[in-house]
């Protein structure tokens, strides 16, 4: 490892950790990750987006820590059948909510290093066009039915 690259990958974690600690128009609520038998490689995440800057954003991508690629996905129908297709961008409007939610836009996360369990919570993060990282922590649930309170506690 050079020492360029070193002070390089330096910046970079000092210039997230900044990011993390500005408030970012793009607040992220109810993100769970869908918990699937342990033989799967890939499962789903969801999520509810809100934009409260006066400009649109797009999410282009995301990581978690135990997937190696997360895409984002929309759910269609083709003769009959529901198929997933990759978006290479997310638009949210200005003032505008998105929620990502089973049958419908997705993040779809790849390559799993492992399957994670009910009841762990996971940090999700989402890349914005704009360079920016939006964060939250997912809870790690089998379906969408527990948790639909919105009473869960708020990081402020
Ligand atoms: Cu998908």
């Amino acid at each position: 490892m050079s020492k360029q690259w070193i002070a390089a990958l330096v910046a970079g974690l000092i210039s997230s950790a900044a990011s993390a600690e500005k408030d970012t128009a793009v607040l992220l609520q109810d993100a769970w990750v869908r918990a699937l038998p342990p033989t799967q490689t890939n499962t789903a995440a969801y999520v509810t987006v809100t934009n409260s800057a006066d400009t649109a954003v797009t999410i282009t991508g995301g990581s978690v820590e135990f997937a190696t690629a997360v895409e984002i996905h929309t759910t269609r129908e083709v003769d009959g059948y529901l198929r997933m297709e990759q978006l290479q961008g997310l638009t949210v409007a200005p003032g505008e909510t998105v929620s990502l939610a089973p049958g419908g836009i997705h993040l779809m996360l790849l390559g799993l290093s492992r399957m994670p369990v009910a009841g762990e919570s996971s940090r999700l993060c989402l890349d914005l066009a704009s360079g920016d990282t939006a964060c939250t922590d997912a809870a790690v649930r089998k379906s969408a039915q527990q948790g639909q309170n919105s009473n869960q506690h708020q990081h402020h």
